[in-house]
């Protein structure tokens, strides 16, 4: 295994490889024909340090975009400002009327609109369009009503194209960082993340753009999830509690519950609402074996599509049934239904829905269509297993993996254990709800308003 001691995720222009392959930077846009890998360069090595790779973030440089002049252009409704830097933009008037900033038509302490539609006239023309002596916009609306407009606040709103996928680059940060077995696993202090904003903001960023990071430093003993989950927000409740115990248990009620081999898998499809984040704390390793193996599911997904786009159309397509029946934190009958690989309006691939134990065997499809499903996913599982897909590394006692459970597959090698001491993880849930929002919130007080 590869883990490297630096990388920086936070910003994309600050992305430069220095070897050849082990993860590459994709922009999945269009339809799932052009959702290839752009950038055929590995984005997780700079400086190394003993195989590790301590994840830092980077700042955004701000830039001030003054107005040099704004109009309104009647016929059209719309108001065009044009920036000092030369560029111009436009904002119907229906729209910067419904988004008003002053405190009659926006709470403030909320950030929240108190302006209701019905009392806006979606056809609004405009009296005056200004620009203040302190460079902002101001509107003065047929009714007298003024709203005055902020010029960073209206150029990160600008409706050209290049802007809002901005926008929701920064929002959602959808980017992702395709990986095979040459990842240099990003690693983080246990200790840094609980207490230095930067280095949490950095593990999250890490978190979302390569789906995987490894945290070092934990005690290794119970409770060290209790840590992460004040840190981050709350945990995700399950019927195997807010806490669980991986080990070796008489009567398992579960596939992870054994000292045998656990296939590349991801956690819970039969919940509903699949976890969005894994946690896993190793207590005691094992005394032989209960290596872990990760494997990118998205990376595969898109090798699929490239060598057998049948199978790729298949697993994108039928909904297959998961199950869990069983008592834990209370007794439970679990079934859903998910689509192996899930893809987003836009064609990119967005989700991973695979486990071998917990699919059901019913399966809801006409009969002549069986045969083509498990053709199609057996095709999916043997990209899955290759060996350059797959990153093997063995966790020591207080040694810590996050992951998104929504991409990655995990899956350990069977073990043995000291006879006095069993092989023992404590697991965790998140929601992405939830670390998405720590990730805003810790972006904001890092690097400012965003
Ligand atoms: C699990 C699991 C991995 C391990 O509990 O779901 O995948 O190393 N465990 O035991
Ligand atoms: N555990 C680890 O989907 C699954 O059953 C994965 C879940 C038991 C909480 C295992
Ligand atoms: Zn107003
Ligand atoms: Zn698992």
């Amino acid at each position: 295994m590869w883990m490297s001691k630096l990388a920086r995720f936070a910003q994309p222009a600050l992305q430069r490889s220095t070897s050849a392959v082990g993860c590459r930077r994709v922009w999945t846009r269009g339809g799932p024909g052009l959702t290839a890998a752009a950038h055929p360069a590995s984005c997780l090595t700079s400086v190394q340090h003993r195989g590790h790779q301590t994840v830092v973030s980077a700042s955004i440089p701000k830039t001030g975009h003054g107005v040099r002049h704004a109009l309104a252009l009647d016929e059209e409704r719309l108001v065009e400002v044009e920036w000092e830097d030369g560029g111009q933009s436009l904002y119907p008037f229906s729209w910067l009327r419904d988004n008003c900033q002053c405190p009659l038509c926006f709470l403030r302490s909320a950030q929240a609109r108190r302006l209701y539609l019905l009392d806006v006239d979606i056809h609004t023309g405009v009296d005056v369009v200004q620009v203040t002596d302190d460079n902002k916009v101001s509107i003065v609306w047929p009714d007298q009503h003024t709203s005055v407009f902020d010029a960073e606040w209206l150029r990160k709103r600008c409706f050209s194209p290049a802007a809002r996928k901005t926008m929701q680059e920064e929002l959602f940060i959808n980017e992702r960082y395709y990986w095979d077995c040459k990842l240099h696993l990003p690693t983080a202090d246990f200790n840094e993340v609980l207490h230095d904003d930067k280095a949490a903001l950095a593990w999250l960023t890490s978190l979302r753009r390569v789906g995987v990071v490894y945290l070092r430093g934990a005690p290794a003993e119970q409770g060290q999830l209790d840590k992460l989950e004040e840190r981050l927000g709350f945990l995700k409740m399950t019927f195997y509690g807010r806490l669980w115990l991986v080990q070796d248990k008489p009567q398992p009620n579960n596939l992870a519950y054994t000292s045998g081999r656990f296939h590349h898998h991801t956690d819970y499809p039969a919940l509903p609402s699949t976890p969005g984040i894994q946690l896993l704390h190793c207590i005691n390793p094992a005394a032989e074996g209960g290596e872990s193996e990760i494997v990118d599911g998205f990376h595969a997904a898109l090798q699929l599509l490239a060598e057998d786009p049948k199978a790729y159309q298949i697993l994108t397509s039928v909904l297959v049934d998961y199950k869990d029946t069983g008592a834990d934190y209370c007794e439970y009958m679990l079934n859903a239904r998910k689509h192996t690989i899930s893809v987003d309006q836009e064609g990119r691939v967005s989700g991973i829905n695979l486990n071998n134990a917990t699919r059901g065997s019913v399966l809801d499809l006409p009969v002549q269509e069986v045969q083509p499903f498990y053709r199609a996913l057996r095709a999916y599982v043997d990209i899955m297993n290759r060996p350059e897909n797959v990153v093997t590394f063995q966790m020591q006692a207080g040694d810590l993996v996050t992951f998104d459970n929504t991409r990655i597959l995990h899956g350990r090698k069977s073990f043995i254990s000291f006879p006095d001491r069993p092989r023992l993880l404590e697991g965790a849930y998140m929601d992405w709800d939830v670390v998405l929002s720590r990730l805003r919130v810790l972006r904001k007080s890092v690097q400012g308003d965003i």
